[in-house]
């Protein structure tokens, strides 16, 4: 038999592939704000190291009042590549180190200040404790981070608008001298300065010399621009979670928004500002012998990384070295244990092999936006469904049975957070049975639920703002080590 393939064959199965592999439907518009590509970098890091160290480390104390002798800062071993090394092994990406805490001593020595590493007996005033750091984490590949307290106790301007260009000359610094910077956190604790008096600060301005020097830095405050404070400071963000606020009319510190609002954002909120949970490993923030047994237990870090990394936040956690400049070993040794625990709960996922299937996939079921781009490990490509398809289900049907008790959910955040509840369920070889009801996902979601053992596992996504797109799904069983 002949085949003559006339224009009008030709044309017609063009248009045949055309609708089957969807190729005239493209990604859906962003819903809301959308990170910029410096916080979705940012996200992408989700566990850091966060050293307070300065002269309360010396003192005892946690918040000194900028009297204090800067002799007093003198740690006998101080070894930076020993945190970046702790930081790395830990599975860490990142640290973040207190250059100036509110004592307003310099752990650089800073040509504004009097109240330095440089009037300290530490190498005999010749060191840099951001040099040496910033080196340690680029030998080690962590990105490098800074904290710098706006409130100063030490310095004479403090209260005066001229504390303003202090300030400004003081980041110009730290923005010039030690590389790029990922993170740079502006504390919102203020009081009063050495004169008693408090300082207006010019937040506008602050944000801008930062900006110019290096567009790359997430900026942390209580308001963004970069990234938010979640609100509380013992890791549990919270279970709704958005990464969009409302700032307009907020600031830094007593201005901030409301601590509950910090913990869960808000829907429909006007700018992207995604939560950052910082918690010490410690009572404390700085070392103290006397906390040296009273490091977080394994279950509490464990608990915080799934309160934290798991509500759709960083997690910033604070290892405070001590007065020989070192990170103590029972620090270190809970480190590698919750990395351990990480590591176990995480090797696995089942849903690689398993077989994906939605109710509603945007331009049809073999169109490029298929459910089985949620287990491809692929960032980039994810599922979604046409953009008047608010609610729909996803199933996956692992072939065999498997047992397992964490659930991993992320949402293709580029395009915006969109989801606020949907609920888990589970085959139970007749009916589908609940796990969990929940509400927001974003870039990160891990629910805990007591071990499952099943076939099928369904996710049903309840009239999100706008279709939902996720890139993500996988399932662990974690060890039980409560
Ligand atoms: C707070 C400070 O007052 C604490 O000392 C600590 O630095 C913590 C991370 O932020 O606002």
């Amino acid at each position: 038999m002949k085949y003559h393939f006339s224009y009008k064959k030709v044309w017609l199965i063009s248009l045949l592939f055309y609708l089957l592999t969807g190729c005239s439907v493209s990604d859906p518009p962003a819903y809301g704000p959308i990170p910029t590509q410096y916080q979705l970098d940012w996200q992408k890091l989700e566990f850091y190291m966060f050293i307070h160290f300065g002269p309360n480390t010396f003192t005892n104390v946690e918040w000194g009042d900028g009297s204090e002798d800067p002799k007093i800062f003198n740690p006998t071993a101080l070894d930076c590549r020993q945190w970046a090394a702790t930081a790395k092994a830990a599975g860490m990406q990142a640290i973040i180190i207190t250059a100036k805490h509110h004592d307003g001593f310099c752990l650089w020595p800073s040509q504004f200040s009097t109240h330095t590493v440089r009037e300290s007996t530490w190498k005999d005033g010749k060191g840099d404790v951001l040099k040496e750091l910033s080196e340690a984490c680029r030998e080690f590949g962590l990105k490098f981070g800074v904290y710098i307290s706006p409130w100063d106790q030490n310095h004479p301007t403090y209260g005066t608008p001229e504390y303003n260009q202090v300030f400004v000359n003081t980041l110009t610094e730290v923005l010039t001298n030690y590389g790029q910077l990922f993170e740079l956190w502006l504390d919102g604790a203020m009081g009063e300065g050495p004169n008693g008096k408090k300082q207006e600060y010019d937040w506008d301005l602050f944000y801008s010399t930062i900006l110019a020097l290096q567009p790359q830095v997430v900026i942390f405050s209580d308001v963004g621009p970069g990234c938010r404070w979640m609100g509380n400071e013992i890791g549990v963000a919270g279970e709704t979670n958005w990464s969009t606020m409302n700032v307009e009319g907020f600031s830094p510190g007593i201005f901030a928004p409301a601590e509950k609002i910090l913990n869960e954002g808000e829907e429909g909120g006007t700018v992207w500002v995604p939560a950052e949970t910082d918690v010490s490993i410690r009572p404390g923030w700085f070392h103290s012998p006397q906390t040296d047994n009273k490091v977080k237990s394994l279950e509490h870090l464990v608990d915080i990384f799934y309160t934290s990394v798991g509500r759709n936040s960083n997690l910033l956690l604070n290892v405070p070295p001590d007065s020989r400049g070192l990170i103590h070993h029972n620090d270190s040794v809970r480190l590698m244990e919750l990395r351990a625990v990480l590591d176990e709960t995480f090797a696995n996922n089942l849903t690689k092999q398993a077989k994906f299937t939605a109710t509603h996939t945007r331009g049809g079921k073999s169109s490029r936006y298929g459910a089985e781009n949620l287990r491809d490990g692929n960032y980039n490509s994810f599922w979604t469904t046409d953009d008047k398809q608010l609610s729909a289900s996803i199933e996956i049907d692992f072939g065999k049975e498997e047992t397992f008790n964490r659930l991993l959910l992320q949402e293709y955040i580029p395009l915006g957070q969109r989801i606020k509840s949907f609920s888990v369920e589970y085959w139970d070889g007749s009916d589908w049975q609940n796990i969990k009801h929940q509400t927001t996902i974003g870039y990160k979601r891990i629910l805990r639920f007591q071990m499952v053992t099943t076939k099928k596992l369904r996710i049903n996504i309840e009239e999100p703002l706008a279709c939902p797109i996720l890139n993500t799904i996988e399932v662990y069983k974690a060890p039980e080590i409560e």
